[in-house]
């Protein structure tokens, strides 16, 4: 069903790399394109190359990216997508995902976006995204609670500013590592609202969704303060890598088999210090992406898995502590690899590696 306000709502998708965000606004997305609403979703980057946008897309939803840093620093050019997709597809939802090392969101996007673009959208709530398979494994070693590390000050920043808590991959948790991880987060961000969900088993998403439909006037999450010096240090400490690049055979070949054979080689070179790396293979016959985040592969996949192709495109999209110049290289020698084995012709290579700048937003209300 449309919704009756004109306005569009603005859903802010937030959570480090690889928490499920993308999953959860394409699963979100699509139910409620389902319902018979219209829905865009806006992706964020600090370079170009996507597979978040190349995904939504793949699953024929509309989607804008703001790209070359974070909606925060870009905040202009935020503004900008929202008012050209509600001139041309007068959309009743718009899911919005800020880069996965970005917080202060509600201080540099959801204050100034009330303030100053009220007629533009109506603002929902700012979801944030608690990685389950994360909560019960490395963040058990985080000091989130008197966080010292910039790692630690950045994700315990993002989970204290949300509106809603969403505790992601519950599929991964046994009952008690999910009731231990929502304990932890209650105490945490004392009096949020947590909502447990996967979008594998679909556990949560009703809930979600419910919320979202709710037309209740809602408050503005508020700004937490942040040491902007921590921060920016907690964004430098990753390398970041996008590429591109099309692969075609004489002999058909598996689009399946050279996706995971790929992100499998890449495992074992980055092992448990990829934030996230994911790839995405497009072709004829569908397409596969699959993912890596907190030392776990996994794939989702809409295409046949027997289904052979010539010619596939590939999108590989890379964030992991170290040198860009380091994971540029591993990059490349790991498309070779894949081009070698498989006896596949390689064209269209491009690609960006870089260190995120410190972020300077437009605005900041506090
Ligand atoms: N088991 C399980 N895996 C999930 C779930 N949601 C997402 N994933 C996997 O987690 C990985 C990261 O998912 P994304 O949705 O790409 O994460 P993201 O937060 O958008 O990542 P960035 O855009 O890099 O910050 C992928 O391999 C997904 O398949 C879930 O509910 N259960
Ligand atoms: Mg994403």
């Amino acid at each position: 069903m449309r919704k009756q306000n004109t306005r569009p709502k603005l859903i802010l998708i937030g959570g480090f790399l690889g928490s499920g965000k993308t999953t959860l606004m394409m699963a979100l997305g699509e139910e409620l394109a389902k319902q018979g609403a219209r829905v865009a979703v806006v992706t964020n980057d600090q370079g170009e190359f996507l597979v978040d946008t190349a995904y939504a897309r793949s699953k024929g939803l509309t989607a804008g990216e703001v790209l070359g840093g974070c909606f925060c620093c870009n905040f202009g050019e935020l503004v900008g997508i929202l008012e050209n997709l509600e001139e041309t597809q007068k959309p009743d939802y718009i899911f919005a995902e800020p880069v996965g090392s970005c917080t202060d969101l509600a201080a540099t996007v959801l204050g100034p976006m009330k303030l100053y673009h009220d007629e533009l959208v109506e603002l929902g709530p700012y979801l944030v995204l608690a990685d389950g398979g994360r909560m019960r494994g490395e963040y058990e070693h985080l000091r989130l609670e008197q966080p010292v590390t910039p790692r630690e000050v950045l994700v315990a920043h993002q989970l204290k500013e949300a509106s809603i808590l969403i505790l992601s991959k519950d599929d991964l948790l046994s009952v008690q590592d999910r009731d231990m991880s929502v304990a932890r987060l209650k105490r945490l961000v004392p009096g949020a609202q947590i909502i447990h969900c996967s979008t594998q088993s679909g556990v949560g998403l009703e809930a979600i969704i419910t919320m979202l439909k709710d037309s209740r006037p809602l408050n503005l999450p508020v700004p937490v303060d942040i040491d902007y010096d921590v921060y920016a240090a907690a964004e430098a400490e990753l390398g970041w890598y996008n590429g591109l690049a099309s692969f075609s055979s004489k002999t058909p070949f598996s689009p399946t088999d050279l996706a995971m054979d790929m992100m499998s080689d890449l495992k074992r070179e980055l092992g448990g210090d990829a934030a996230h790396a994911k790839i995405l293979v497009t072709s004829a016959a569908g397409s596969i992406k699959a993912g890596l985040a907190g030392g776990r592969l996994q794939a989702e996949s809409a295409i046949d898995h027997e289904a052979v192709v010539d010619r596939v495109g590939l999108t590989l999209n890379i964030r992991t502590l170290g040198a860009p110049e380091k994971l540029e290289a591993a990059a490349r020698r790991l498309i070779e690899e894949a081009a070698r084995r498989y006896g596949l012709e390689e064209s269209g290579y491009r690609s960006e590696a870089l260190i995120p700048g410190a972020p300077k937003p437009t605005h900041r209300l506090r």
